[in-house]
């Protein structure tokens, strides 16, 4: 699809460089019409600022969902990423089986956890629910912690293809149709991002940066829903939003000040680039 229109959910955090101060313009800058449906408002991202402020719009969805039913509104493509609330999980399903265009792609990033914990605010029942969500995705794109909450498997920070293989099974037991697991390395200075796409194993490995930044998931994604959207296979949509996030990591290195996102706008150009060739 040349022009493609695609819906993502997930909050504004109004300071912080994550989620739909991200996707929009990572999305957009991909040639993809990007509509946006916000589970939450917060003041800034909860990872490292304290004292921010957090609205909840679970309860604002089913008006949503009704206009837009109305209107005859529907997507080439779904994506969502952090939700405000376990109980919004459910709403999130309902927009998708009625918005999203048959045979169009579901693509569902779990930000829920990281470094082996869940992000402040969610519990055991929010996962529970993030399963059932996970469950109808056709591409899924977790981190190795968020890939354990949603198997019940024990976070180790060292493992080996045995174990990434033991949770790449089980998220395909849960029904995950393909699978896009990111930050997995298997030796020193490398990491990579494993892409189970129709029951098939790749790896692509990448340069591994001594500087790490809040949000990178969200680029990732971002740039994978992008490329996905204009026709790129999962493994070369994957391949392009690994090298993109690995140049706005390293751009972010220049910046004093700089923990709470990485750099993802002066390196957009990269981004376009490598989705137009
Ligand atoms: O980047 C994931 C994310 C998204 N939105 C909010 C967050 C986080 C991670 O901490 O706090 C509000």
């Amino acid at each position: 699809m040349a022009y493609p229109k695609i819906l993502t959910i997930q909050d504004i955090s109004c300071v912080g460089q994550c989620s739909l101060t991200v996707a929009l313009p990572i999305i957009s800058a991909c040639g993809v019409e990007t509509c946006v449906l916000p589970s939450a408002v917060l003041s800034t991202h909860t990872g490292g600022f304290t004292g921010f402020t957090f609205r909840d719009l679970t309860e604002d969805m089913p008006a949503i969902n009704n206009h837009w039913k109305k209107e005859g509104i529907s997507f080439d493509a779904v994506y969502t990423g952090y939700l405000g609330s376990a109980k919004q999980i459910s709403y999130v399903k309902e927009i998708v089986a009625t918005s999203k265009k048959e045979n169009a792609p579901f693509i569902v990033d779990p930000a829920m956890a990281d470094n082996g914990k869940l992000y402040v605010g969610f519990d055991a029942e929010f996962v529970n629910e993030m399963k059932g969500l996970c469950k109808n995705a056709d591409y899924l794109i977790p981190n190795i912690t968020e890939a354990c909450f949603l198997t019940d498997t024990e976070y180790k920070a060292e493992y080996d293809r045995e174990y990434i293989d033991m949770i790449l099974e089980k998220l395909c037991q849960l029904g995950c149709k393909n699978i896009i697991m990111t930050g997995i390395s298997y030796k020193e200075g490398t990491t990579g991002v494993v892409i189970m796409e129709n029951g098939e194993y790749k790896y692509y490995e990448h340069e591994k940066l001594s500087n790490s930044c809040h949000g990178t998931g969200d680029i990732y994604a971002s740039a994978f829903v992008g490329a996905l959207s204009r026709g790129k296979s999962a493994y070369d949509a994957a391949k392009i939003a690994a090298d993109y996030t690995v140049e706005c990591i390293k751009i972010t290195a220049n910046e004093e000040n700089h923990w709470y996102g990485a750099a993802f706008e002066p390196v957009l150009s990269y981004l376009i680039n490598e989705i137009n060739k």
